[in-house]
């Protein structure tokens, strides 16, 4: 029988940073055993298109049952549950390959936003059981994550199985370094799995 896979996905670093903990935190979870499921982590580039594209890859090599893709989001304190991917590109700073698309859709004739397939409204109310700081978020911004966050989705719908979704991490400091955040990483991808229907439980606020 083939093993159970789980794909996580960080990104290298970007916009004159050294270090991306999106990508130091797939490296961490490469080779855990979670739920009886073997993590690949796997870093991607900082670059429209390309980034999706191995992504792509990265799921036909392993043939993952869920993917989560990680990333920086480096103005926000807490682990964002991505709930939406907008079909938008508008970069603020040229990628890593110097491309700075401004208000291109990503797929001509692909759906206007696609919704994550993880169970974030599990996943939210663990982590804030256990006390890590999380939110769910409606915006994944229209940078290089929100781009690899749509592709996957709409890939998926093709390639039907596994479930996927994004998660932006923040910049790690003294009370939530990386250490806190793989424990709860760990704990959010054990919740999706085991959680087959996600849970009603609002997580609605005024921005
Ligand atoms: N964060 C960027 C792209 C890579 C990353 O880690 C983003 O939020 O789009």
């Amino acid at each position: 029988m083939m093993e159970r896979k789980i794909l996580v996905t960080g990104f290298e670093p970007f916009g004159g940073d050294v270090e991306n903990p999106s990508g130091q935190l797939a490296a961490r979870l490469d080779g855990a055993r979670l739920h009886g499921r073997l993590v690949r982590g796997q870093n991607l580039p900082v670059a429209f298109g390309v980034a999706a594209t191995e992504l792509q890859r990265a799921i036909r090599r392993h043939h993952p049952e869920m993917v989560i893709c990680l990333g920086l989001a480096a103005g926000r304190q807490v682990l964002s549950l991505e709930r939406v991917a907008l079909n938008l590109d508008d970069a603020r700073i040229p990628d890593n390959q110097g491309q700075k698309p401004v208000d291109v859709p990503i797929r001509k004739t692909g759906a206007t936003a696609y919704l994550s397939t993880l169970p974030i409204k599990a996943m939210y109310q663990k982590l804030v059981r256990a006390g890590w700081p999380v939110e769910v978020s409606t915006s994944a911004g229209t940078y290089v994550c929100n781009h690899v966050f749509y592709c996957l989705i709409h890939y998926l719908r093709r390639y039907p199985g596994p479930r996927g979704g994004f998660i932006h991490v923040p910049r790690p400091r003294p009370e939530f370094g990386l250490d806190a955040m793989e424990a709860a990483l760990r704990a959010a991808i054990i919740t999706a799995v085991r959680t087959k229907r996600d849970r009603r439980i609002s997580a609605g606020r005024e921005e």
